[in-house]
């Protein structure tokens, strides 16, 4: 799906501003900011913790030169379902929280005329969705102290008032979290654009489009200067001595296909560059790249999850100021603006479908692939052409050693999706918890393996000597494996402005001696391919015992302060980086 363009055919109006809401429909209409997640936008535990339906509303006009246009509705994200009213008729349903979708107007609503939308939003989450979450009390950290009568009474009161809590670690923040746009395009458009760039400066290309005319591509380089052309809709056009796109600290350069249909035309953006694996090495340009850079969420004050482009760029400015080159879309597609950014700022992206809280032996059963399947490819479909994407992830830490086979069954499968649906058949990988290594079969299977291990956190509390020992171990087991490998998460909750001479939990001392301790194994084997700290910012989770005011393992608070340990990896990759150079 092609990401809304304004140019001299086509045409966006944006409907952020203030709308109208409420989360039941009894209640009066309150005012909401949109795009944001709802949950923090009023001093209310109702909104704060709300689990079921809510209502967003607002009118626009449809301009009347408009008439004879392709008119639709594009919504970036809603999160997780929502039922799309027009002038009070159902006109769309969509599944899924972090994929756009469009609502075709036409013969729904007149150019000219004033347009009532409501959106239903639903935010429940369960064993049917992606994410999944639990009916009643019981949350990531939860305790379930079983067999107590009082507390299995309770619990099951939780379950009759429909208290509905995350299978994951992050804040289900809901809501019209991305801008709804109200686009046009001519009645003959361009449907969609696959690019595959090669270093050769061979493009292959596809234009699908719908309706009739000519397909036309000017290809122009960086000064907008004509450098190839092609006028099939499909084939290869052909860039002599291209520039590359390469991730910080090189240039990454980017191109544009200029391309006409009839009265349509859109603008698609491109690197060109070429991922492969190659033994241990993770190649991008044929070079190896070391990955090294924070995992994110999509988290502020405020918007919750909503998009905020300010925030992006501040962030992807820390990444630089910190040296990084990548992150991974914990644990969730983001906005697509971020991607574009990205693309411009060369920082690498591992991009993640809302796969996680796959934990229980009964998740194998609750047949969940052929929804999980669509994610991905529509996942694919929306980022495909994006350079600074070198890695599909099919999910996080699910359960994968205790039903090896079982496991390996189900996400066998959507590796070869992907391969089969990316046009680019970047490397695959699914994001393995620290578990019984030696019994699983799929995360060792990937192209590159990715694995969040917290040797000295979760398990050898605070002894980071005999972490590292217990660290190396396992690193002795994949060290003939010959795969590349990517820590993929690895972190200690630090409370900013905690401090200790003698380094214990908690403290930034002991943040900053933590990352030293792992990173020096790191350091010691050729096949790692990479480090992503568990997690750039602090964030906003569930409320639990092991959570004090969320997740605090940012290597920055949740308002973008350094800590000690943000300092400290700022002087080892910046060091790296030098000698990537
Ligand atoms: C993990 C999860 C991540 C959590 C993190 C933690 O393994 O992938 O979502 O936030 O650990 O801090 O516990």
């Amino acid at each position: 799906m092609l990401y809304p363009q304004s140019n001299a055919s086509r045409t966006i109006q944006d409907l952020s501003g203030i709308w109208s809401f409420r989360l039941r429909q009894e209640d009066a209409w309150e005012s909401i900011a949109v795009p944001a997640s709802y949950n923090d936008q009023k001093p209310d535990p109702a909104y704060r913790n709300h689990a079921g339906l809510s209502w967003y509303r607002t009118t626009f006009t449809i301009p009347s030169l408009l008439r004879g246009q392709r008119i639709f509705l594009r919504f970036d994200a809603v999160t997780h379902n929502a039922r799309v009213m027009i002038n009070g008729k159902e006109a769309a349903f969509h599944r899924g929280g972090y994929l756009p979708f469009e609502v075709d107007l036409n013969g729904l609503a007149e150019p000219g005329s004033m347009v009532c939308l409501e959106v239903e939003v639903d935010n429940r989450i369960n064993h049917s969705t992606l994410p999944i979450g639990t009916e009643g009390g019981t949350a990531f950290f939860g305790s379930d102290n079983p067999g107590i009568t009082a507390v299995e009474a309770g619990k099951r009161l939780q379950q009759e008032k429909g208290i509905n809590l995350p299978a994951f670690d992050f804040f289900n923040y809901a809501g019209i979290n991305r801008p709804v746009r109200l686009c046009s395009t001519p009645k003959s458009y361009i449907r969609d654009i696959t690019i595959v760039p090669h270093m050769s400066g061979d493009i292959d290309y596809t234009v699908e489009t719908s309706g009739t005319g000519n397909v036309h591509i000017d290809v122009l380089d960086a000064n907008r200067q004509c450098v190839a052309k092609a006028d099939v809709p499909q084939g290869t056009f052909h860039i002599d001595q291209p520039h590359l796109w390469e991730p910080w600290p090189g240039i990454p350069y980017l191109y544009t296909a200029r391309i006409t249909f009839g009265e349509d035309c859109f603008e698609q953006s491109f690197g060109v560059r070429e991922v492969r694996i190659d033994g241990i090495h993770f190649l991008i340009n044929e070079k190896p790249f070391h990955f090294h850079g924070p995992c994110k969420h999509e988290d502020s004050p405020f918007h919750g999850r909503g998009l905020d482009q300010c925030l992006n760029m501040t962030d992807i400015n820390l990444y630089h100021w910190l040296g990084a080159n990548c992150f991974r879309t914990s644990h969730y597609p983001y906005a697509e603006e971020m991607y574009a950014l990205c693309d411009r700022e060369g920082i690498v992206i591992v991009d993640e479908t809302p796969a996680v809280g796959m934990w229980a032996d009964e998740h194998y059963g609750w047949d969940l692939a052929p929804y999980h399947a669509e994610i991905l490819k529509s996942l694919i479909d929306r980022d495909k052409n994006h350079p600074c994407v070198v890695v599909w992830s099919l999910g996080n830490e699910p359960n994968t050693d205790q039903l090896p086979d079982k496991a390996y069954d189900y996400w066998h499968p959507l590796y070869e999706l992907a391969h089969a649906h990316d046009p680019q058949n970047r490397p695959v990988t699914l994001v393995g918890c620290q578990n019984i290594y030696e019994r699983d079969k799929i995360i060792p299977d990937m192209d590159i393996v990715f694995f969040n291990r917290y040797y000295g956190w979760y398990n050898l509390s605070g002894d980071l000597e005999t972490a590292a020992y217990a660290f190396r171990m396992e690193l002795d087991w994949w060290a003939d494996k010959g795969k590349p490998m990517v820590l993929s998460e690895y972190g200690a909750d630090t409370i900013a402005g905690l401090h200790n001479a003698a380094p214990d939990m908690f403290s930034e001392e002991f943040q900053v001696e933590y990352y030293k301790t792992i990173n020096a194994c790191l350091d010691e084997r050729p096949f790692i391919a990479g480090e992503m700290p568990w997690n750039f910012a602090d964030f906003s989770t569930c409320q639990g015992p092991m959570r004090v005011g969320g997740n605090r393992k940012g290597l920055f608070t949740r308002d973008r302060r350094p800590k000690m340990a943000a300092h400290y990896f700022r002087e080892r990759w910046h060091t790296m980086a030098e000698k990537e150079r």
